[in-house]
């Protein structure tokens, strides 16, 4: 039997949690599994956004990014003197680079699962990039728009090495922590039933509390995106006691969203996005951009801006790209950085790579 199965359960959620940098707090008290998808904000149909928020943007003279709200190493993570870096971090500098030639131009709101979406739908934050998942429910209900996808996951499983268990399969009658307001909540019992298998959720509305729950032993499992699991493993007592199961839930494309209705500000993250992939397809780097600037070839003339104005199409400076790659890099700059080989994640590209690579990265052409 798993240790936590002899837990009994009321006195599994009578238990309180010290959350890991943040208030002690209890587990909500395990609902049903829920068997169909309510949309994920308890916000009404949202309002279309007004247009203009580029413009506003600029007059502001920042941007203002929704992150995660609690540490996720190598995605989000904020340091003593405030300091945010990450991947998700780094696609904010590019649309401060790219607006304002200064990747230093974001005001960056933490936000947790729960209140993400609201931000965006109250325009609270101008532009959402926090490990958040493209679902039809999202563009549709929610009201969102999503830029193309930054990060390909997948939802998979943490579990005890001395649990005995190596599959979701050997799950039955689990106890499984699981964050609210999420994707991951969702799948969790879709999975679950299509398996015929039961479960126990415990549930939290936020990361560190779910993670700091599995750590101290209240659940078998441990569920959310496998990039979030990459780095909270990192986060807990004794990480080589853990693993992360190979099985994969679901398809998780995280990336930027803005609110729906004003497309030109869509427009703009999407193609500062898009720059980031298509600076790699090219090799361009951070490093070798000068030697670029040079080219004669005319696709990079146009996709640097020294020819044309391909940019100002989309509301912004011809030389958008060239910003971005200065500032922030290419793609594969801002992966390697953040969760490449010189990381304490070292994460294949996998899906993440260019298609030229058998990854998913494409970007329409630049002209
Ligand atoms: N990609 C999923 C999950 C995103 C998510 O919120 N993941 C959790 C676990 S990694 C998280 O970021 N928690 C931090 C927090 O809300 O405190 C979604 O969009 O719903």
């Amino acid at each position: 039997m798993r240790r936590s199965l002899m837990v009994p359960l009321a006195a599994a959620l009578s238990l309180i949690i010290a959350a890991c940098g943040g208030a002690p707090a209890a587990p909500t008290a395990a609902p049903e599994a829920p068997t169909t998808a309510p949309a994920p904000t308890a916000a009404p149909a949202a309002p279309a956004a007004t247009t203009g928020r580029l413009e506003a943007i600029t007059a502001r003279g920042t941007v203002i990014c929704g992150v995660n709200n609690n540490p996720l190493p190598g995605f989000a993570s904020v340091d003593a003197s405030g300091v945010y870096s990450g991947f998700d971090v780094d696609f904010c500098k590019a649309v401060a680079a790219a607006l304002f030639d200064d990747p230093s131009k974001v005001e960056y709101r933490p936000l947790s699962s729960q209140d993400r979406f609201t931000a965006l739908q109250t325009g609270e934050i101008d532009v959402l990039i926090r490990n958040s998942t493209w679902t039809l429910g999202r563009d549709g209900d929610v009201g969102l728009d999503w830029s193309p996808t930054t990060f390909y996951d997948g939802q998979g499983m943490m579990v005890r090495k001395d649990s005995g268990i190596t599959s979701i399969n050997d799950m039955d009658g689990a106890t499984i922590c699981v964050q609210t307001g999420t994707t991951t909540e969702l799948n969790l019992a879709d999975v679950f039933r299509a398996k015929g298998l039961t479960f126990q959720p415990v549930v939290f509305p936020d990361g560190d509390q779910t993670r700091s729950a599995y750590d101290a032993g209240q659940c078998d499992g441990f569920t959310t995106d496998k990039s979030g699991l990459v780095s909270s493993i990192t986060l807990l007592s004794n990480p080589a006691d853990h693993q992360i199961l190979s099985d994969t839930m679901s398809k998780e494309p995280l990336g930027p969203s803005v609110l729906q209705g004003d497309p030109k500000w869509a427009d703009a993250v999407n193609w500062i996005t898009f720059a980031t992939f298509q600076a790699e397809e090219y090799g361009i780097t951070s490093a070798n951009l000068a030697e670029f600037s040079a080219s004669e070839v005319p696709e990079i003339r146009r996709f640097l801006g020294i020819e044309g104005e391909l940019g100002k199409g989309v509301g912004l400076s011809n030389d958008f790209a060239a910003r971005v790659i200065k500032h922030v890099g290419n793609y594969a700059e801002i992966y390697n950085r953040n969760l490449g080989p010189d990381t304490p994640f070292n994460l294949p590209r996998g899906l993440n790579a260019l298609y030229t690579e058998g990854g998913l990265l494409y970007s329409p052409p630049f002209r």
